[in-house]
């Protein structure tokens, strides 16, 4: 029987205004590495549903500190709306970003087309301010504010947000790989009684047993599908330098790869982001390749590809 991850829409946006540094081509860069054919080459179905279109917006002015709201919105909302176009073709989504505000759009379009969603969210940082909480205004810092039912009573209304519709409950969420959490976000992560793997938790129990806990946590109530969401920038940036904010200490290659292979192995896995790769932000060629050449390792290990080996089902020694 086939397994949901063998087959790949793949969705390029090219998006940064959730954050304040520039980026670039990071999609295209990733499909240059190969990404597609390597996919293929390992036995996976794709389909390239190109890059998403997005509006500029010229009259932008923030409402308090959150910058760029209305392009930010738009943004989000025509990337849901490729996410559940991408859904109803059946195929396990990849979103190539763009900066992390995109899993908004992604979570949001992954749970209009399927439902009850858990969330695995991997990254230096919990992206879990509310509007109101966050001091940088940026909204790539307040992503899952915006999913979360319970979070709802603490969230103003904004312009060009008005379509979102919370999605997520928190005892849904799993997050691996934090270092660098405001004291507010670390207050609401407590409050919402969140499960968080921090690189502390990587440190002392090792990434196998994290992944272990993660699934038997999550599907502790029922099986459903995986939207795992990936910031770059949870690896560590001696190997994935070119990313808008690197924090020390973050996952090995190995650790980050594990990682993926584990989720891709439970069959649940029904859409990837793979966000904050900012070519822009690499301080030499080499910086950027090594970031993106790993971005495509993740990907690759999320759709079954395996450090010991693969072969495709049908092969067959060559007779003498
Ligand atoms: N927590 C800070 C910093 C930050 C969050 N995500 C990234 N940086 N990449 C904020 O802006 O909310
Ligand atoms: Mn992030
Ligand atoms: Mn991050």
């Amino acid at each position: 029987a086939r397994t949901l991850h063998q087959s790949a829409g793949v969705i390029g946006a090219p998006f940064s205004r959730g954050q304040v540094r520039h980026e670039g081509t990071a999609p295209d860069l990733i499909r240059a590495a190969g990404l597609l054919t390597r996919l293929r080459e390992q036995g996976c179905a794709v389909k390239d549903y190109g890059n998403v279109v997005f509006e500029d917006l010229e009259d932008d002015e923030p409402p308090g500190l959150v910058k760029r709201v209305r392009a930010v919105g738009s943004a989000t909302r025509r990337l849901s709306e490729a996410v559940q176009a991408v859904k109803r073709d059946g195929h396990t989504t990849v979103m190539l970003g763009g900066d992390h505000s995109l899993a908004i759009g992604s979570i949001h379009g992954h749970a209009a087309a399927v439902g009850h969603l858990s969330v695995v969210w991997v990254d230096a940082h919990a992206d879990i301010n509310t509007p109101l909480s966050s001091y940088t205004g940026n909204i790539h810092g307040q992503s899952m504010s915006y999913l979360l039912h319970e979070l709802q009573p603490k969230m103003p209304a904004l312009p060009s947000f008005s379509w979102i519709r919370p999605c997520v409950w928190a005892r849904d969420l799993v997050y691996v790989g934090l270092r660098d959490v405001d004291p507010a976000e670390h207050y609401i992560l407590k409050l919402l009684g969140v499960k968080v793997f921090s690189m502390r938790e990587v440190d002392q129990l090792g990434v196998a047993r994290v992944m272990e806990e993660t699934c038997d946590y999550l599907t502790a109530r029922g099986k459903k599908p995986i939207h795992l969401s990936y910031d770059i920038d949870a690896i560590d940036p001696s190997v994935t330098p070119a990313t808008g904010t690197p924090v020390a200490g973050g996952l090995s290659y190995r650790e980050g790869v594990y990682i993926a292979e584990h989720l891709g192995q439970t069959g649940l896995l029904s859409a990837v982001d793979l966000v904050e790769v900012n070519p822009l932000r690499g301080q030499t060629e080499e910086a950027v390749q090594s970031t993106v050449s790993t971005a495509v390792d993740l990907l690759l290990a999320c759709f079954g590809r395996r450090r010991g080996g693969n072969h495709p089902p049908e092969y067959r020694l060559p007779e003498p």
